[in-house]
């Protein structure tokens, strides 16, 4: 009877150990770290960069574009209120960040992270999505798809502002001077770039899904970066372009989000290098001057 009382108590002493050790593991999974890091992620032909801290900072795609990097930055700024500063969701704390392969064919495409704010008690997952095309270009080159969600975790509804800061530069040696931004609608923004073809790509950022923006601004480096991260509250201009030089683009959301409720809202960078008609067509014309005249020869 002892011995069996003696096995029980040192099964429980093991339980607890392993218990103890579990509880230990699970709060460091737990336990938000600030750390910043960088994921790559690959899909066809394309590759993005980002870090945890500052959003998107790198993108390439195939050919005609042979690997430029056409992304400085791409990150979500946001504001509680109306009177105070906005801040990067990169400067919140960081829960967790993971770089997956969602269509399994062995290279990491997603990047799911979430952060987190105790005191405002709010959380902001993002999820992107890299989708490169091989081969050769039929208009669409690569394309980026986000999906972010943000959850009010209060008893009450949160007066929040989210802002999409984007600096892409669009053309080879030193073109990002020569970009062009312009605004469509309130959904969708265009920048291109003045190289001749095929030495410039077309970007087309489209809001797919959620609340539509409220506001949008294209401007020159730096004046919206600067608005983003001085010491004021910012509302977007709504200066729509076309806008030539260094540009950059953002979009505004203005939401009240319900007690412990969530807005998601999902975007599509769409990053193409067009073929112009016009040369297709001379190609398709010579092609067939050469098979005439190939016949005629032999
Ligand atoms: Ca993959
Ligand atoms: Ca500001
Ligand atoms: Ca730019």
């Amino acid at each position: 009877m002892g011995n069996t009382k003696r096995v029980w108590e040192m099964t429980i002493i093991k339980q607890s150990t392993v218990l103890s050790v579990l509880l230990t593991v699970a709060l460091a999974w737990v336990v938000p770290t600030s750390k910043a890091a960088t994921y790559s992620l690959t899909n066809g032909t394309s590759t993005a960069t980002y870090d945890t801290a500052n959003g998107l900072t790198a993108w390439t795609a195939n050919y005609p574009l042979n690997g430029m990097n056409v992304a400085n930055q791409q990150q979500f700024w946001y504001r509680i209120g109306s009177s105070n500063p906005e801040a990067s969701i990169g400067t919140l704390t960081l829960v967790g960040a993971n770089a997956t392969d969602a269509n399994f064919d062995g290279y990491k495409d997603t990047l799911s992270s979430l952060y987190t704010n105790a005191a405002s008690k709010f959380t902001i997952s993002v999820s992107s999505f890299l989708i490169g095309y091989a081969g050769q270009p039929a208009g669409e080159n690569s394309d980026i798809n986000t999906t972010i969600k943000i959850t009010n975790l209060n008893g009450s509804a949160l007066d929040f502002h989210l802002f999409l800061y984007s600096d892409f530069n669009l053309g080879y040696g030193g073109g990002s001077d020569n970009d062009i931004v312009q605004f469509l609608n309130s959904t969708t923004v265009i920048q291109s770039n003045n190289v001749p073809y095929p030495f410039g790509g077309v970007l087309q950022t489209q809001e797919i899904s959620g609340l539509s923006p409220t506001e949008h601004e294209a401007n020159t480096y730096p004046a919206t970066f600067t608005s983003l991260t001085n010491s004021s509250a910012t509302t977007l201009s709504g200066a729509g372009g076309p806008l030539t030089g260094n540009a950059t683009w953002a979009f505004e959301w203005d939401m009240s989000i319900g007690a412990n409720s969530s807005q998601i809202i999902q975007l599509d960078n769409q990053l193409q290098v067009p073929e112009p008609s016009s040369l297709m067509l001379g190609l398709g014309g010579l092609l067939f001057f050469a098979a005439v005249l190939r016949r005629r020869i032999s």
